[in-house]
Parts: structure tokens; C-alpha cells; sequence
């Protein structure tokens, strides 16, 4: 049976305890910032991007139709690895896994390489406690391009390092199977996100390497431009119905390419919910149907989420006027 704990008084957890911050940022005006450019980072994504829309020709005029189906099996599977694995249990605690989910996660979240889940979980709490300030290591306030991309492409921010410094981490070094591979990355990484889904078509169905390698890079992308979109689009496009002195928004369009990850007002006004979102249980939200699923065999448990009632009071409170239900003209 599937342990669920409804969480009804709306008291944080530990960790979004911490990581509650700056919550009216969305006005702030901040000072111009440098810029130190990473030339390494801009040509290696330029290439990977470069290569990714080969990949996308290739599907078309080549590539095996197993190398396509694999993209479109794998390019979920490293994204659950992020939605469900970094972001939902492990850097906001919303919920426990027994060790199996979560060595599945782990080897799911290495086919996303987008850095051991200490380092991305560290970097995601900063987030959320700093929400767009210069602590903030995506900054939407630097604008669309920044918070996609541009934050991976030159050196952090000083208050990055120095506020993220302070963020407790010690929940995620004792995790064994954590701890394992932000020790092994250089090794587990690349064996896991190119070499395996590389060299598998190659043997098992005969692809030339061009196709593999490149269809591979394009699935790397996918998953890449998804996740970043939360922190562009997400931050910039939709509505508020939670928090509109927030500027995380609702975006269905991002919800449906981050598995359930566009939710992003609501997800920022309750971070501790596991569900990332209210409305629609499973619309869109992917994400919340497989937690939903382990939880169901016992390897899922102690799921949190928010009562309607605290729901309904913060729309009324702080939202815009848009939420589906608890709109102003329920005020009364
Ligand atoms: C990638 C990550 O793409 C994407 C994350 C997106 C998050 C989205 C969240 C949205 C919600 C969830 C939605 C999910 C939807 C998923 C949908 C899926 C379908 N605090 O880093 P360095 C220290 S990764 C404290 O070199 P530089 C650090 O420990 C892509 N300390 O900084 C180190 O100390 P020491 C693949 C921190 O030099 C020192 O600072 N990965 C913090 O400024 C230097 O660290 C890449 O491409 C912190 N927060 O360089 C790699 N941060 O020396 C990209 C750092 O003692 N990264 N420190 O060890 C880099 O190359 C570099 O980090 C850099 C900055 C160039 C960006
Ligand atoms: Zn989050
Ligand atoms: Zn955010």
C-alpha cells in the first residue's frame, strides 16, 4: 500500500525550511553584473547543439527506426532522473525511497549528465532561497537567454558560491548511492549517457555509428533544453495563481516537454509538494504518475503535499486572480 501524508498545517519540511527565501523578488532591482565567459562551455554546447539538429535530420533520412524508438525512451528516463530523482526527493526532500528507486534514479539522473545530484541539488536550494537575486545561479532577472543557457557558460556569480556554501548538505552525502556517484561521475557519466546508448544500437540492431552517436547527442538535448525551459520560460511566461509577487509562472507548453515541471508558480509557493503541482493530478505532470506508481509497490513513501484549504487561503491571499477555482471572484 502506498504510504500518502497529506501535510495540513503547511509547516516545512527541513529542507524548504532552508531553502524558503526571498519570495518578493519579482521587483528587485539588482546592479549590472560581469560577465567571465567560459570558452570551453560555449563551444562544447555549441557543438553538442550543432550535433543535436544533425541528429534530428538523421532521424529522418537514415537512422534505424529502434535508434528513434530509444531516443524516445531515454530521453524520459534521464528525465526522471532529474523531475523525480534531483529535484523531487533529493533536493527538496518531498518524499522517501527505498534504495532501489533510488539507485534507478541515480542511473537514470546519470543519463541526464547534468552533474552529480550533490552538485545539482546544491545549486537548486540556492535557487529557491535566493530566487533571483545574484545568489540565484540561474537568474531570471539576467534575462531569457541567461536563465536557459547563459549561467553554464560563464563563471558563477560570487554570492553563489558564497550563499550556497551555507546550504546544508549532509541529507544527500549520507546517501550511499549519492555519495557513490558524485565519487565516480567521470567514470559513471560518460559510461552512462554515451558510451552504453551509443555502442547499444550499434550492436544490437546493426546502427552505423554516425546515427547512434549523433541521434544519442540529440536525446542529451532534448533533455537539456526541457529541463532548462523551467528555468527560462517558466520564470517569465504564465500565469501566478499562488504568488503573483513571485515571478515563477504556470506553463503548461514547459510542463509538458519537463514531465510535469512547468507548474513552476505553484512550485515555488509549496516547494515540499511532491506533486510539483495542484490541478489536473496527472495532467501533464508525468512526473507525479511515476512517484505515484513506486509508491503503489511500497519503494515510494511519505509523500507530501498541501490541503485545498492552505491552497485556497494563499490564492486568495497573494494570487492573481487566475486560479481555475479559487479565483478573486470566490473571494467571498
Ligand atoms: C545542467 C544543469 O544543464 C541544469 C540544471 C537546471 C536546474 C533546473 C531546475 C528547474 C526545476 C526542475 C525541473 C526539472 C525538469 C527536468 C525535465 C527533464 C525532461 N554553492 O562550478 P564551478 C563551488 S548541467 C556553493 O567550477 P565556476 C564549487 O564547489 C549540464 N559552492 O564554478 C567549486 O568549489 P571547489 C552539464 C559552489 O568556476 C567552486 O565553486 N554540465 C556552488 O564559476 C567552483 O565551481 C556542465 O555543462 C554553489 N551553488 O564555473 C557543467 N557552485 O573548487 C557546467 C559552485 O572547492 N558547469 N560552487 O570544488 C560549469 O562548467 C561550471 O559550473 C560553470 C561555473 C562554468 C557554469
Ligand atoms: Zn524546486
Ligand atoms: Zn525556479
Amino acid at each position: 500500500m502506498a504510504p500518502h501524508t497529506v501535510m495540513e498545517t503547511g509547516v516545512l519540511n527541513e529542507v524548504d525550511a532552508e531553502i524558503k527565501g526571498n519570495s518578493d523578488s519579482r521587483h528587485t532591482i539588482q546592479e549590472k553584473r560581469e560577465y567571465s565567459l567560459v570558452w570551453r562551455n560555449i563551444l562544447i554546447f555549441a557543438y553538442l547543439h550543432l550535433t543535436a539538429l544533425y541528429g534530428l535530420y538523421l532521424v529522418f533520412a537514415s537512422a534505424h527506426i529502434l535508434t528513434t524508438l530509444q531516443v524516445l525512451i531515454l530521453y524520459p528516463c534521464g528525465g526522471f532522473g532529474i523531475t523525480a530523482g534531483a529535484h523531487r526527493l533529493w533536493a527538496h526532500r518531498a518524499y522517501k525511497a527505498k534504495w532501489p528507486l533510488r539507485l534507478i534514479l541515480t542511473l537514470f539522473n546519470t543519463l541526464a549528465f547534468q552533474d552529480a545530484v550533490i552538485d545539482w541539488a546544491r545549486d537548486h536550494r540556492v535557487h529557491h532561497k535566493y530566487s533571483e537575486t545574484h545568489a540565484d545561479p540561474h537568474n531570471a532577472n539576467n534575462g531569457f537567454f541567461f536563465s536557459h543557457v547563459g549561467w553554464l557558460l560563464c563563471k558563477k556569480h560570487p554570492d553563489v558560491k558564497e550563499k550556497g556554501s551555507r546550504i546544508d548538505l549532509s541529507d544527500l552525502y549520507a546517501d550511499p548511492i549519492l555519495a557513490f556517484q558524485k565519487k565516480h561521475y567521470l567514470i559513471l557519466m560518460p559510461l552512462v549517457a554515451f558510451i552504453l546508448p551509443t555502442f547499444a544500437p550499434m550492436y544490437f540492431w546493426g546502427e552505423s555509428f554516425t546515427n547512434a552517436y549523433c541521434l544519442n547527442i540529440l536525446r542529451y538535448c532534448i533533455t537539456l533544453n526541457a529541463t532548462w525551459l523551467v528555468n527560462s520560460a517558466a520564470h517569465m511566461i504564465g500565469w501566478r495563481p499562488y504568488d503573483k509577487n513571485i515571478s515563477p509562472s504556470e506553463n503548461k507548453f514547459v510542463s509538458l516537454f519537463a514531465l510535469g515541471e512547468g507548474f513552476h508558480n505553484y512550485h515555488h509557493t509549496f516547494p515540499w509538494d511532491y506533486k510539483t503541482a495542484e490541478l489536473g493530478k496527472y495532467s501533464l505532470n508525468f512526473s507525479t504518475a511515476l512517484i505515484d506508481f513506486f509508491a503503489k509497490i511500497g519503494w515510494a513513501h511519505d509523500l507530501k503535499t498541501v490541503s485545498d484549504d492552505m491552497i485556497k487561503k494563499r490564492c486568495l491571499r497573494t494570487g492573481d486572480g487566475s486560479h481555475e477555482v479559487w479565483g478573486w471572484g470566490d473571494k467571498d
